[in-house]
């Protein structure tokens, strides 16, 4: 989508620090890190939140749950673990209307989140 930042990520129109990159998928660092590890997994395909998804996108989701399992194996977050986070809509806090989930890590999270 012609206004969309992360749709401009993926069309390498924007600078991104890309951590993955598939067919589907990209995963790169997020700009304005909350933790010491954070990034974030988006489809490439254009959609909006997690309230647009169809059943065409449960592959494409699925890779992002499985990209974010195996990148957190590879970067040595499996021991003590980490969060993967969805904002979707207005109180949520989600800013950029590109379904993206963030892999958080490298310190502890409180919950319930604030
Ligand atoms: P959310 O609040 O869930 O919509 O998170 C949006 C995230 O996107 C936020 O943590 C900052 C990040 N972000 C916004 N613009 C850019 C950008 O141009 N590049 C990168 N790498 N991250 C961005």
């Amino acid at each position: 989508m012609q206004d969309c930042i992360f749709c401009k990520i993926v069309n390498r129109e924007l600078p991104s620090d890309v951590v993955y990159e598939n067919e589907d998928i990209l995963v790169f660092k997020d700009i304005k890190p909350e933790a010491p590890v954070h990034l974030l997994l988006i489809p490439k395909k254009h959609i909006p939140s997690l309230l647009d998804l169809s059943e065409e996108d449960a592959g494409v989701i699925g890779q992002i749950q499985l990209a974010a399992s195996r990148l957190a194996r590879e970067m040595g977050l499996a021991e003590r673990g980490f969060r993967l986070v969805n904002n979707c809509g207005r109180d949520s806090g989600q800013v950029v209307m590109h379904v993206h989930y963030h892999l958080l890590a490298g310190r502890p999270f409180k919950w319930p989140p604030g």
